[in-house]
């Protein structure tokens, strides 16, 4: 396990990335949520989708010249659409929307190109869109009935052969970020994490495979959590926004500043962390300024302080 997490902790930030159908709207990834917009209505923003500016080699210089070392992205949110090509299921970015290009796979080259890791994102409870997604407080019960649920069938038909694809098309994975398993078993959490090691050993799994304490290769702490010590021996992680939101949001103008930023990601390395910094870019596909403007600073102060 120390062999596997070395590059993970010598990277210490990483660049997160929120982007999905979301983005059109534009008030965040729980969007679908909140307002219960039915399936059949959602799935209408696949066919808006086309993010022509999207630029991966771009994407990855932005997030290298911060001092990034990898990016986390979104392969599937909560809301159930796939980012990248999937054969099990067609409400996916080829196949649903008139853009029909695989980012993950422009990604992978890109990453690869400048030696920056590629690690996915995958909601593995949370699918609004799936009919048999239970186990979450936070379950589509506007287009499903919670008595008609049949958790295996989604487990077994979406999430773990997604998480095949996912594994199988792009090339070493870094890291696989899952999230938000309230609810779901001991030994479910440990069945995804035997699958994912069946398939690539190396990759690495942040600790919210599971609400039950201690699994996976690290910590992630809590949504912008600065902890003032590290609680355990592991390894840990902040996720963190830099205004509120993680999906694309332009009503929320609340930027951090990059000197507090840099302040946040000097407290978090010195206390042992990695610091995962999240952008949501536009449904064109692109970075928005205020965000690219931060990095790029953050960039410049710790490239001054690494030569001085
Ligand atoms: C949370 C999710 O529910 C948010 O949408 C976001 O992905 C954040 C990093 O984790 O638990």
């Amino acid at each position: 396990q120390a062999q596997r997490m070395k590059w993970w902790t010598e990277a210490k930030f990483g660049m997160f990335v929120h982007w999905g159908l979301y983005a059109i709207p534009g008030q965040g990834e729980w969007q679908m949520y909140s307002e219960k917009i039915p399936v059949k209505e959602y799935e209408k923003l696949a066919g808006q989708f086309n993010p022509v500016r999207f630029d991966a080699r771009e994407w990855v210089r932005i997030a290298k010249e911060a001092g990034m070392k990898y990016i986390v992205i979104t392969a599937k949110h909560h809301d159930g659409f796939a980012m990248y090509s999937s054969s099990v299921e067609p409400f996916n970015i080829v196949d649903a929307t008139p853009f029909k290009r695989d980012p993950m796979k422009e990604l992978a080259e890109a990453c690869l190109e400048e030696g920056i890791r590629l690690c996915f994102y995958y909601s593995h409870v949370i699918d609004w869109h799936h009919p048999h997604s239970v186990h979450n407080a936070a379950n589509n019960t506007w287009d499903y009935r919670m008595e008609e649920k049949d958790f295996p069938i989604y487990w077994n038909s979406l999430a773990k052969p997604q998480i095949r694809e996912l594994l199988t098309q792009y090339g070493p994975v870094g890291l696989l970020w899952f999230d938000t398993a309230g609810g779901l078993s001991k030994e479910d959490s440990e069945d995804m994490v035997a699958h994912v090691r069946s398939l690539q050993p190396e990759c690495l799994v942040n600790s919210r495979v599971s609400h039950f304490k201690g699994m996976g290769d690290y910590q992630s702490k809590g949504d912008n959590e600065t902890p003032m010590y590290g609680e355990d021996e592991r390894p840990w992680e902040t996720p963190m926004t830099l205004n509120r939101t993680w999906g694309f949001s332009p009503k929320d103008q609340v930027w951090k500043t990059t000197e507090s930023l840099v302040r946040k990601l000097v407290h978090i390395v010195s206390k042992g962390g990695n610091l995962l910094l999240n952008v949501g870019p536009s449904p064109e596909g692109t970075i928005p300024g205020e965000s690219v403007e931060r990095l790029k600073e953050l960039g410049e102060w710790t490239g001054r302080n690494a030569e001085a």
